[in-house]
């Protein structure tokens, strides 16, 4: 026999059950494109409680589509280490080029990032940060379809001790933060400095040193660090966001290690 009220109250305890297990937590993502969800993976694989926040239904953001959605993503030699940890399978395209199916790519690094222990909840979008005594600690959420009908409806809050910027070219959360609050970024200009036109090789370095601190409790990964720090676009190779997404989870999880055990010698 099947009941029509057994399956909705499956549904409603464990999914509010995971949600009041999310409302504190060490790291929490804003965008589950590629670097958002590498870095959720190696968060979660080295025990830190991590949730994924996505505005969209899917996860995944720019990888899905390749390039032109032509759906095959390329990744350069330092990035290949990154599709192999994933199992994602890969050929050498020439000496230093690797190309993957973008479908493969992006649903493994789903899946990979799920089972290493990171929650993800789609549908729901972080419209602000938590903003205390000059650090963020948490982020504010709702449902995305409140937003899709223009309902004005409060929002939620969730605790972290870290914020992962991870939602693309807009950089959306340092933007509200830098909006509402006028802070003082650690960028240049200590504003947000915007992305620059494409330049692959530029970009690619340059996300991998700007996936930092743009703020107390805020890190960036992705094309949010090139949007805060001023670097410019890269198009379809991804070892950079897949890198980024490495460095931001190993950032997190050292600033976490300091604060509980104090500085390494
Ligand atoms: C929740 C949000 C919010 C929000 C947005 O754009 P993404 O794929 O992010 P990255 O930085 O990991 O990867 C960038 C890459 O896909 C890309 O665009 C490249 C390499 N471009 C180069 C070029 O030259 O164009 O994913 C961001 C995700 C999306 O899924 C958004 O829906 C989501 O973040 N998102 N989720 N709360 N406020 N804002």
């Amino acid at each position: 026999m099947i009941e029509e009220k057994k399956i909705t109250e499956a549904i409603i305890k464990t999914y509010t059950e995971e949600l009041l297990n999310y409302i504190d937590m060490d790291a929490a993502i804003a965008g589950s494109g590629p670097s958002g969800m590498v870095a959720a993976y190696y968060l979660a694989k080295s025990g830190l409680k991590t949730a994924v926040f996505e505005r969209k239904l899917s996860i995944g953001g720019g990888m899905w589509g390749g390039g032109m959605m032509f759906n095959t993503i390329v990744v350069q030699q330092e990035g290949k280490e990154i599709l192999d940890e994933f199992e994602i399978p890969n050929k050498k395209f020439s000496e230093g080029y690797y190309v993957a199916d973008s479908v493969l790519a992006t649903t493994l690094l789903t899946s990979k990032a799920i089972l290493a222990g990171a929650k993800v909840f789609n549908g729901i979008f972080v419209e602000d940060v938590v903003l205390k005594e000059g650090r963020v600690c948490g982020a504010v959420v709702n449902w995305s379809t409140v937003e899709v009908a223009g309902l004005d409806v409060d929002p939620l809050t969730v605790n972290s001790k870290y914020l992962l910027d991870a939602t693309g070219h807009d950089a959306e959360i340092v933007n509200i933060l830098q909006g509402k609050s006028r802070v003082k970024l650690s960028t240049p200009s200590g504003k947000m400095e915007g992305e620059r036109s494409m330049w692959a090789e530029e970009a690619e370095a340059f996300v991998a040193s700007n996936t930092r601190e743009a703020f107390s409790g805020l890190i960036v990964s992705g094309m949010a660090a090139n949007a805060t720090f001023g670097g410019p676009r890269m198009g379809p190779i991804f070892g950079g966001m897949l890198l980024s997404g490495k460095k931001a989870a190993q950032l997190i999880i050292s600033k976490i290690r300091e604060e509980k055990y104090g500085k390494e010698k």
